[in-house]
């Protein structure tokens, strides 16, 4: 079968819920990944940042495969001998009282939206089904109606009511408007990726989310953060957060957790908020299953021992300055911004009708592959294992389709 074979066979039976590039992806090793009929492609998506440790790294590999064999999934009615080492591994790492593990990231955010309305009522004392949590405009959650409720994106909500009520929506980056909400005495949370990866890699600030854990930690509400596709060294720290030394009162991780192998997710808190769910109170099947455990340890380890993060600083600094030299020469190059390894050029759509999609088609002919959003932005986004002559071969690549697109 060729690649078109099998773009065929999803089109016919599968939901067309998505509309992806036009390449078949068959393999994958570290930066690199093959289509169908052979031809290799430098991954600059990192499968929305879930594969920061590169694909299929040996290491997590082994320990799936090690664990795979001997226990995979035992549910929470029973102990098993990976989650505890697990769990203090995680909370040690990250310097938390407590985790909770789940799947997807869009788990985690919902995890986190229910202990925080639970210590809002048993801890803050909010009236029964008054509690309110605080959301930026343009914050991508997760497609769950917890999320869609969220979300300020049409295509996100729209066509999924009723929603869930209870979200006060205000601009991001906006101090004077988080000031403003957090005057309702019913917030218990203000839920916020610190930078915000859908709305086209949005860098708020510097000292925003800094003022925003001051100004919550002063009215008694918690800081949420999402940090699905900011943390684990994708941003050159191993959290977003760690950039303005904010520790979040609840955080959230998922993607990377895994270096891309299977959902793995987790949200971390302290035991006044943590220990407010109580036994039956909220769970999974699969959340802290023993595979799951033994992947997001190496997962961990892998970013730590190869200093990962480091990578993503040195490695983004360079490319975003290339990318700059792009934006001085070329028209249509309007600006590049992001942090580490988490990246975004904003383009100006052709006189005849060309946009980002077109950009990211010629890019994929020329073997390097990124998504296009919002129609004007592309995002880069590697493996954070990825060398200089690997980001050098994409400036190429980058810079032959940007200087031919107008
Ligand atoms: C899709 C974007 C990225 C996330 C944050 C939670 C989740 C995500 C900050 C949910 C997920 C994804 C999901 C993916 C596209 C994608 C995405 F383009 F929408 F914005 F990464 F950039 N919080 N992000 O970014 O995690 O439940 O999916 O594991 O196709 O929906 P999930």
């Amino acid at each position: 079968m060729l690649s078109k074979d099998y773009i065929e066979l999803e089109n016919k039976y599968g939901a067309h819920n998505y509309h992806p590039l036009d390449v078949v992806i068959a393999k994958g090793e570290g930066v690199w990944v093959w289509d169908v009929e052979g031809k290799k492609y430098l991954d600059f998506l990192s499968a929305y940042s879930a594969v920061n440790q590169g694909h299929c790294h040996p290491k997590i590999v082994k320990a799936m495969n090690d664990q795979a064999k001997t226990l995979t999934l035992t549910s929470r009615a029973f102990y098993n001998n990976v989650l505890g080492e697990y769990e203090k591994y995680i909370t040690e790492l990250f310097g938390y009282d407590k985790v909770l593990p789940m799947n997807t990231g869009v788990e985690g955010d919902e995890t986190a939206v229910k202990l925080a309305r639970r210590w809002g009522y048993d801890v803050k004392g909010i009236k029964k089904n008054e509690a309110k949590i605080i959301v930026a405009n343009e914050n991508f959650h997760g497609r769950t109606m917890m999320a869609v409720s969220a979300s300020t994106d049409p295509d996100s909500y729209e066509g999924y009511g009723p929603f869930l009520p209870g979200f006060v929506k205000i601009p991001f980056n906006d101090i004077p408007a988080l000031e403003k909400a957090l005057e309702d005495p019913n917030v218990c949370a203000f839920m916020v990726e610190p930078i915000q990866g859908e709305a086209g890699v949005m860098v708020p600030d510097d000292g925003y989310l800094k003022k925003a854990e001051q100004l919550c930690k002063s009215k008694n509400v918690l800081l949420i953060c999402d940090e699905v596709q900011t943390g684990l060294a994708r941003t050159g720290k191993m959290l977003a957060s760690d950039y303005e030394n904010v520790r979040p009162d609840i955080l959230i991780l998922g993607k990377a957790l895994s270096g891309g192998t299977m959902p793995v997710s987790a949200i971390l808190a302290d035991d006044d908020i943590m220990l407010t769910i109580k036994p039956g109170q909220h769970g999974s099947t699969f959340g802290g299953n023993p595979l799951a455990c033994k992947v997001a340890i190496a997962s961990l380890q892998v970013l730590v021992e190869e200093k990962l993060a480091d990578n993503a600083d040195k490695m983004g600094k360079y490319f975003r300055s290339e990318i700059q030299k792009m934006v001085d020469e070329f028209e249509n190059v309007l600006l590049v911004r992001g942090k580490g390894l988490l990246n975004a050029v904003v383009i100006k759509p052709s006189k005849n009708g060309k946009t980002a999609w077109d950009v990211c088609v010629e890019l994929k002919n020329n073997g390097v592959l990124a998504k296009p959003t919002h129609g004007d932005i592309i995002r880069f986004a590697p493996p954070l294992v990825i060398k200089k002559e690997e980001i050098d071969f994409a400036i190429g690549v980058i810079r032959k389709v940007l200087s031919e697109f107008n």
